[in-house]
């Protein structure tokens, strides 16, 4: 089908089914024109939740659908794409991180975003890539127990270096995969340009950028930046806003190679399919949903 066509066939569903459709900032760009909110999974699950429609569309991967859920368990939330997973967030499994736990009783044990409803359930608290430096901090706990991503508990460690962070092996294939040798070549390539980079990639990369935030800090920092030129160390989906929304400014992706094939995953058609045959429906256990939710809202209230 026509690309303007089956955006407005999804609009006319959207209308009729009471829907509220979101789009991860890493989704592909007809995607994130579709949708009523484009953000990073905490923002577009708090917006969710504030809507008073019945069924959310999460465009995005799995463990962002359901912290979706996890917010608004009386809404019916649907996933695109049923395999579009997070291979970093499937590199930490409840038994393995009960496990863990045992060999430090004293630590917090704190979850990246990035982590299915279960192994929230198993955490004190949750941070993202925006917060993460402000959610350690405020623990009383010296030891802490990150999961799942290596490379985040780094920049962290970093940052707070008062708190003793246990790492977890975790790590995005799709940042983890950048290494320093060729962020060096791009920098040459391009002097003049300031190097943002997302926190998920390795410790050898971070040390060379400019400046070092989630994927909405990235965005806020080049729209507010008196500067022409960016190198971008995220996934590419991120480059649709960038360039939407600063015309005069230049972007270029740190490495080729920074796509993340799951969410490359959902399309106009799959958005489509969602909202003709509802599905695929995400539901959780409610006991581990409230404990995930828990876990989610104590990092909310700091
Ligand atoms: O929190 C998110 O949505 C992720 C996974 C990254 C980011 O920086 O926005």
């Amino acid at each position: 089908m026509d690309t303007r066509i089956l955006k407005e066939k999804i609009l006319e569903l959207k209308e009729k089914r009471n829907a509220v459709i979101v789009a991860h900032n890493y989704q592909i760009d007809d995607v994130q024109e579709i949708a009523d909110m484009v953000g990073d999974s905490l923002a577009l699950s708090r917006y969710c939740a504030s809507s008073t429609k019945d069924i959310i569309v999460f465009c995005g991967v799995h463990f962002m659908a359901e912290s979706a859920k996890i917010l608004s368990p009386e809404k019916t939330v649907l996933l695109p794409e049923i395999d579009a997973g997070c291979p970093l967030a499937n590199m930490v499994s409840v038994e393995a991180l009960r496990e863990e736990k045992k060999k430090y009783p004293e630590a917090a044990v704190v979850c990246y975003i990035n982590t299915s409803a279960d192994v929230k359930a198993e955490c004190d608290i949750c941070c993202t890539s925006s917060n993460a430096v402000k959610v350690i901090s405020s623990l009383k706990e010296k030891d802490i127990l990150f999961v799942p991503d290596q490379n985040l508990g780094s920049y962290i460690a970093k940052m707070v270096p008062d708190k003793n962070i246990i790492l977890w092996k975790g790590f995005c294939p799709t940042h983890h995969r950048v290494r320093a040798e060729e962020v060096r070549k791009i920098k040459e390539l391009h002097p003049d340009a300031l190097l943002l980079v997302h926190p998920e990639c390795r410790p050898e990369v971070v040390e060379l950028a400019d400046f070092v935030g989630s994927t909405k800090q990235i965005i806020d920092f080049a729209q507010q930046s008196p500067a022409k030129k960016f190198v971008i160390g995220t996934e590419m989906g991120v480059l649709h806003k960038l360039q939407k929304d600063n015309p005069g400014k230049t972007f270029y992706l740190m490495s080729p190679g920074m796509v993340c094939p799951n969410m490359k995953k959902t399309s106009l058609q799959s958005v489509y399919n969602a909202l003709n045959e509802m599905k695929y429906e995400i539901n959780i256990n409610e006991e581990i949903r409230l404990k995930a939710r828990a876990c989610l809202e104590r990092m909310l209230q700091i």
